[in-house]
């Protein structure tokens, strides 16, 4: 095996990850990261022979300044002549280079919005200032349930989301599974997705949307078909956890903003919370989830997420921790 294997790999290493579109996990990436490749080696390509030609008249008016000196000036008349009998030579590399791309990218744009197989399964996202709103469509009964900052999606199915705007203008990009797309306000935006590679993704909002724009990270898991329906099975199931004093806590200075289904929780201006123990992140990727982050989170948002449209809410160290508990309770 030759050297360059080795010298490639460390030069690539850096373009795996759970945020990259080089490591692509479902057909959409896929075709992207094609595209990509094409344009890499044609571009490529046209470099080498631009930098190439480039040397070789730097060299040609270097010899041509010898032979000056030296009296005998006719060897550039000869060259001219080849040089012109090279241009349309010149002429078609460009057509073809130019031709190829753009069939490249047209096709890659059809493999994007031309899925053929009907979607399996919808999923509205909805972008907030600076937190994601996920419903998934059952697609029996026709309802939807919710949730936050956590998109899963089945393993080898198409899945259409459903991409709306609150507030500002957001974009959906999570680049091992699919390429960006915008969410606009008063517009919805249809992306359709067939993931792969089972794992975790890392999606970032990709259109500055405020000073937290940074903090809007959606974590992606892709899964198996049976255990995604487990999944949202749990996800559609009210909240398992009898209340107590942490319950009652929220139901008194939370639930005005958020729900927690099977209980008098019922807030729409913050995420969904009826399972939120159960998601990877805390505050769209801000924090991992932890019980103590969780209570942080609650007692300090603003110092956490300056900006967040989640107030500091004051209460007894008593009634935080209760909160707090009672939040890492609901998984
Ligand atoms: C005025 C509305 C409002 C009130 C009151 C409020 N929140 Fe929030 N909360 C939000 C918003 C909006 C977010 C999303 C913030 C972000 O990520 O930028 C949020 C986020 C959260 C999250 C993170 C959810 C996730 O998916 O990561 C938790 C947990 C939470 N709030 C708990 C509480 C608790 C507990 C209380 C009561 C002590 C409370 N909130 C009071 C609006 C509110
Ligand atoms: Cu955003």
């Amino acid at each position: 095996m030759s050297a360059r294997l080795p010298v490639a790999c460390l030069l690539l290493s850096g373009c795996a990850g759970a945020q990259s579109a080089l490591d692509p996990g479902g057909d959409q990436a896929q075709a992207l990261f094609s595209l990509f490749a094409l344009m890499m080696w044609v571009c490529g390509v046209v470099y080498v022979v631009v930098v190439a030609a480039l040397g070789w008249a730097l060299w040609r008016a270097w010899r041509q300044r010898g032979a000056d000196a030296r009296g005998d000036g006719d060897a550039t008349h000869r060259t001219d002549g080849r040089l012109r009998r090279l241009l349309p030579v010149a002429a078609g590399a460009i057509l073809i280079g130019l031709t190829v791309l753009i069939t490249g990218s047209f096709l890659a744009d059809r493999a994007l919005f031309a899925t053929r197989a009907a979607p399996a399964l919808e999923v509205r996202v909805t972008g907030h200032q600076w937190w994601w709103r996920i419903r998934y469509r059952d697609p029996a009964s026709g309802g939807w349930t919710e949730t936050a900052n956590e998109l899963h999606l089945p393993q080898g199915r198409t899945v259409r989301l459903v991409l709306e705007s609150a507030d500002v203008i957001h974009s959906f990009w999570v680049p091992g599974v699919a390429g960006k797309l915008d969410m606009i306000p008063g517009r919805t935006n249809r992306l359709d997705v067939t993931a792969r590679r089972a794992g975790w993704y890392r999606g970032q909002c990709a259109e500055f949307c405020g000073l937290q724009h940074a903090h809007m990270a959606l974590a992606v898991k892709v899964e198996p078909s049976d255990a995604f329906r487990t999944w949202l099975a749990a996800q559609a199931a009210p909240a398992g956890r009898a209340a107590g004093r942490g319950g009652a806590v929220f139901a008194t200075v939370c639930a005005a903003c958020h729900a927690v289904r099977g209980t008098a929780a019922g807030g729409r201006a913050g995420p969904d919370l009826t399972h939120v123990a159960g998601r990877r992140t805390l505050a769209a990727g801000t924090l991992t989830m932890t019980r103590g982050n969780l209570q942080g989170w609650i007692a300090q948002p603003q110092a956490i997420k300056p900006g967040t449209s989640m107030p500091a809410v004051p209460l007894t160290p008593a009634d935080a921790d209760a909160v707090a508990g009672y939040l890492a309770g609901l998984r």
